[in-house]
């Protein structure tokens, strides 16, 4: 019995493992954070841009490396007009941020209009697709409001709570009236959602090199 159970368990791996298979491996990757309201250089370019330093980050919430050729990023016009799509291979619990000049690039290669990821500042739809055999299926998404998108808030999931979406606001603190709430955390592009806070001495030097260039 047991054999059996590691054989399926090994198959269901090796299933996984190949990016033409729809879900459940899909749901491995979610939209883990994204900045829709860009008002510093984000992307590191040397200039602050609208459409070049918004960013979407997702995150490997499996067990298993999944290979992301298949994934694409589009707004709420939908898999009609992708904005990104990813290449290479994310391990399990590792991140990606997709910067809105590299949205931009991948545009001009595949003959897309060149909008980047084109978060609309009042609200908007950021959503995750699966290429699978001749289909397209939602792998994640998440619609936010324009109140959290403000100037460099980013919303996200908790690290230590997937499930629960917050607004990442210690550069432009939240009122009450952020949905999700407003945490005093630092956005983190590139790294878990951890909750970094100017308060927290001890791990800032992680993230100061994303703010202070
Ligand atoms: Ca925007
Ligand atoms: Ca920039
Ligand atoms: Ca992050």
């Amino acid at each position: 019995m047991r054999n059996i159970f590691r054989f399926l368990l090994r198959l269901a791996f090796c299933l996984c493992a190949l990016s033409s298979l729809p879900a459940p491996c899909a749901a491995q990757i979610v939209v883990n954070e994204f900045v829709a309201d860009p008002a510093r250089d984000w992307d590191g370019d040397g200039t602050t841009n609208l459409r070049d330093d918004e960013w979407i980050e997702i995150r490997n919430v499996g067990t298993v490396p999944v290979d992301l050729s298949a994934y694409r990023l589009a707004d709420a016009e939908g898999p009609t007009v992708f904005r990104y799509g990813f290449a290479g291979t994310l391990d399990p619990g590792a991140v990606r941020v997709v910067y809105g000049s590299d949205s931009r690039a991948w545009e001009e290669a595949n003959g897309f209009p060149l909008y980047g990821l084109s978060l609309n500042n009042t609200g908007d739809v950021v959503s995750l697709y699966r290429l699978a055999g001749g289909d397209t299926a939602l792998v994640d998404s998440y619609a936010y409001r324009e109140v959290a998108a403000r100037d460099d808030r980013s919303i996200g999931r908790r690290s230590d709570a997937p499930s629960v979406w917050i607004t990442f606001d210690a550069l432009n603190p939240c009122t009450a009236t952020c949905d999700p709430a407003g945490t005093g955390c630092f956005p983190t592009p590139g790294l878990q959602n951890t909750c970094l806070t100017p308060a927290a001495t001890a791990t800032w030097g992680a993230i100061k090199g994303i703010y202070i260039r």
